[in-house]
């Protein structure tokens, strides 16, 4: 019986934990391992051998970190084909009559994806496809994509599984405490974007235990149409006495466990912490449990890399402002290249309400497969919205999709037989939410019986490609009535047809209806209204249009989706504020907001921080930008992220745009300030474990500039290498800086060390979390709440 045969009708159980059985085995810390499959064949084997025993259906093999980033190809090849060896071996010695699999077991790279880290989306699905090639070549059954907490990471994990075996995948990832990934998905964003690319079961394991996953698993169940994995630690982990220790015991973990089963969990077994006694207890806990039916969700939906858009319950909103059709300032942006004009379109649209954003660059002259890719490779770091892949271009398209995090919207596929089959094949592979025309061959046509009929052979086609109609979405095409008057109407009947008939969700590209009229909002606002009350899922819209966004809020106060008038109520607000100021739709070109540095450096615009800068410059001094502009900018993406509003990406971009404006800072005070003679040498780092090095590199900037010489250790530094340096200059002074209270115990430390080997030396500390308790605390010299009063203290000695 093959993998995915058993799995149709059986629960499926997997095996425990492998990391912490080894260690126990006498794994070192810092040694691979993976190795042990070549120099432990034995312990390997018999650990999958006892799993077995324990009932489970199928062990991992140990490769959870073999990539060819830690290890030479020749050493993968081993490792992989003796871990498979070794599994299979377990699988002959095992006397129990279950079914047995084996699975190849990828874990994630140890690296972070661009933009967060520096491993290109690419190389990631290289490096996956290296592991995913040799696995099916030694003789998997399937393959796990496991404990992985970052979206993108994983997409590239199971694209490289997808392009390079046909053996079944099942992927699960590792949610923290908030029941997101550390980038920020939800459950039902993985779900949408994985179940769009063929993912055979999905679900979570590791970081906690199975009822603090119990969240995790009911979001998974509630969406997923494919089964769900369930393979929690055994609790959290405690250190007692040196020595780690879980917090839920065998039997209370099979309690658990099952119970989730009971609510429809697939697939399952254990991470951290568990060993074939939980195995064990967990099959025979279990085993009079029947299997839950997995039941088709048919839900429409796209996705970005933080959470999921469903179609359906109220009407979606696509802002159709990032594209070139009818607006001057745009092209000239494009053809300049300047991506801080669709960045801030895209941030805007987001600002005024919309749930998904149109990306559409096609311009006669322009390069649209880069364009295109980098259009929405940049925007999925300054927004988390989903976005519409909008291009007539398929190759562009593809490249678009492939480097998108998540399920996207995909615009369009029409009746064309050319065009079916370009698009489904991507639909199929990458997975999306895609937009089909109502039209063919012979153009539009004028009936609604016609675009009903092309509606119906677009499903018929689809399903041949294996696409469902739950991801299709119907654009009737609205077509302006200053050409045909009965235009509209024939958009409509078709609309509301397909909706009853095929059940199937509709849009349209709403403002094309007025198109050659005076006051086009007004017929748009109509037009949408209309459209809606005739079934219309979703419209591409400009959300910037009062007359829009008036129909929209009215509509579902109106229709009993909009508890309380609440929304309206908020958006009515601005409706008043922009009739006072009487701003028409066509000067409001999305530039409007944004014009500070603070705005700049909160939404993550790098380049305007640095102009932003510049201007500044003129009129204040370097060091109250620092202190009025860049910090609290800072601080308010610091509170975002602690609240769970802002994500890592964002994050990162915000420091990226301080970074730029700080650029200029630097260059404007080095002119400024003279140099004198070196006053003294000052060593300064930020400690162990801490990659913040903002505040650092402008405590740095200004103690040079008041004449001190700085030798800088860097960031994340170990105190080894900081007492090293201060010995070796025997410098007076030495600067440390923590940003985070995980890494103030590595501050003490490194103070520590520092009084022991160079009682001399004054140390000087500073950084977010730090206060004058916590620097007393620690045994430092001084406490600087700022970049300046470390230079007076400095001056002081
Ligand atoms: C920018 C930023 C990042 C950037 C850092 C980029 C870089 N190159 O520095 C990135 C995106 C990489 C990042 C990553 C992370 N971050 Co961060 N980050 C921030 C943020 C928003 C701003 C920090 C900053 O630069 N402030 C501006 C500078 C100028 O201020 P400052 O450092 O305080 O410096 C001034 C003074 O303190 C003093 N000073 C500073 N150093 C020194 C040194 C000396 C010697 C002296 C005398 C004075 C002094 O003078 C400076 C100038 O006046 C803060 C939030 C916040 N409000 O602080 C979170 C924050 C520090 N990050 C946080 C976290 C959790 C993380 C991550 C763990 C997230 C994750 N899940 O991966 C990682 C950490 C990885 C690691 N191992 O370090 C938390 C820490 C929580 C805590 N209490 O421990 C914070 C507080 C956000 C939050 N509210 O949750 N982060």
């Amino acid at each position: 019986m093959t993998f995915l045969e058993f799995l149709k009708d059986n629960i499926v159980y997997l095996d425990g934990g492998m990391g912490t059985l080894l260690q126990a085995y006498g794994l070192k810390a810092g040694e691979h391992p993976e190795k042990w499959n070549i120099t432990h064949s034995d312990i390997i084997t018999n650990i999958h051998k006892s799993y077995f025993d324990a009932g489970s259906n199928v062990v991992c093999t140990n490769t959870f970190g073999a990539n060819t980033l830690k290890f030479s190809m020749d050493e993968l090849s081993e490792i992989v084909r003796t871990a498979i060896e070794n599994a299979k071996c377990a699988r002959e010695q095992s006397k129990g009559s279950q079914e047995k699999f084996i699975a190849l077991d990828i874990g994630p790279s140890g690296k972070l994806l661009k933009p967060l880290g520096d491993l290109d989306f690419e190389d990631a699905v290289s490096l996956f496809a290296q592991t995913v090639k040799l696995g099916t070549q030694f003789g998997a059954d399937l393959i796990i994509i496991e404990t992985m907490n970052d979206s993108y990471e994983t997409k590239a994990a199971l694209l490289a599984a997808k392009e390079n075996s046909t053996l079944p995948v099942i992927v699960s990832n590792a949610y923290g405490e908030d029941s997101k990934l550390m980038t920020g998905a939800t459950p039902s964003a993985m779900v949408a974007m994985l179940e769009g690319m063929g993912a055979d079961a999905i679900g979570a394991n590791c970081s906690l235990g199975p009822m603090q996953l119990k969240n995790v698993i009911c979001e998974l169940l509630e969406n997923a149409s494919v089964p769900v994995i369930l393979k929690p630690n055994a609790g959290l982990p405690k250190v007692i006495d040196g020595k780690t220790v879980f917090d839920v015991t065998a039997e209370e973990f099979a309690q658990e466990v099952t119970e989730l089963i009971r609510k429809g969990v697939r697939i399952a077994g254990g991470c951290c912490g568990t060993t074939p006694e939980y195995i064990a207890q967990l099959t025979e806990k279990s085993r009079a449990v029947l299997p839950q039916k997995i039941v088709p969700k048919e839900t429409t939906v796209v996705s970005s890399y933080t959470h999921a858009v469903k179609f359906g319950d109220t009407p979606i909103l696509i802002g159709e402002r990032i594209n070139p059709t009818g607006k001057k300032r745009f092209k000239q942006a494009l053809i300049e290249n300047d991506m801080n004009y669709i960045l801030n379109e895209g941030v805007n649209q987001q600002e005024k309400g919309v749930h998904i954003l149109d990306v559409n660059v096609g311009l006669p002259d322009i390069d649209e497969e880069r364009m295109l890719t980098d259009a929405v490779c940049e925007l999925q770091t300054v927004t988390n919205l989903p976005l519409q892949i909008d291009t007539s271009d398929a190759i562009a398209m593809e490249k678009a999709m492939r480097r998108y995090n998540g399920k996207a919207m995909i615009n369009s596929v029409s009746g064309k037989k050319e065009s079916m089959e370009k698009i489904f094949p991507l639909v199929k592979k990458y997975g999306g939410l895609v937009v089909a025309l109502t039209l063919n061959d012979d153009g539009i046509p004028e009936t609604v019986e016609g675009r009903f009929k092309i509606a119906q052979k677009i499903l018929e086609t689809a399903k041949q490609y294996g696409i469902n109609k739950k991801d299709i979405i119907f654009d009737t095409l609205a077509m302006t009535i200053s050409a045909d008057t009965t235009s509209a109407i024939c958009t409509l009947k078709s609309l509301a047809r397909i909706k009853d008939e095929l059940s199937c969700h509709t849009m349209l590209g709403v403002s094309n209806v007025s198109f050659g009229l005076p006051v086009r909002d007004a017929i748009n606002g109509t037009f949408f209204a209309l459209a809606l009350e005739n079934g219309l899922s979703a419209a591409i819209m400009n959300p910037y249009s009062v007359d829009m966004m008036k129909t929209y809020y009215t509509y579902k106060a109106l229709k009993n989706l909009d508890e309380n008038c609440m929304e309206y109520i908020s958006a009515a607000d601005t409706f008043k504020t922009v009739a006072a100021e009487n701003v028409s739709t066509a000067k409001n070109d999305g530039d409007a907001d944004n014009s500070n540095l603070q705005q700049a450096i909160i939404k993550g615009f790098r380049e305007k921080a640095g102009e932003f800068t510049r201007a500044l410059l003129c009129d204040t001094e370097p060091l109250d930008i620092v202190q009025n502009e860049i910090i609290p900018a800072l601080n308010t993406v610091g509170k975002g992220f602690e609240e769970k509003t802002t994500y890592l990406p964002q994050l990162l971009m915000s420091a990226e745009a301080a970074k730029s404006a700080f650029e200029v800072i630097k260059k404007k005070m080095n002119l400024s300030h003279a140099k004198t003679n070196a006053e003294g040498k000052i060593v300064i780092a930020t400690v162990h474990g801490d990659i913040h090095d903002i505040g650092k590199n402008i405590v740095k900037l200004l103690l040079e500039n008041y004449g001190f010489e700085v030798v800088d250790l860097g960031k994340d530094v170990p105190p080894e290498k900081i007492v090293e340096t201060v010995v070796a200059l025997h410098a007076p002074i030495v600067g440390l800086s923590a940003l985070m209270t995980t890494t103030v115990p590595a501050m003490e430390e490194t103070i520590k060390r520092i009084k022991e080997a160079a009682p001399w030396c004054k140390t000087v500390v500073g950084g977010a979390v730090l206060t004058q308790e916590y620097a007393d605390k620690i045994g430092a010299d001084k406490y600087a709440r700022d970049a300046m009063e470390t230079v007076r203290y400095a001056q002081g000695l």
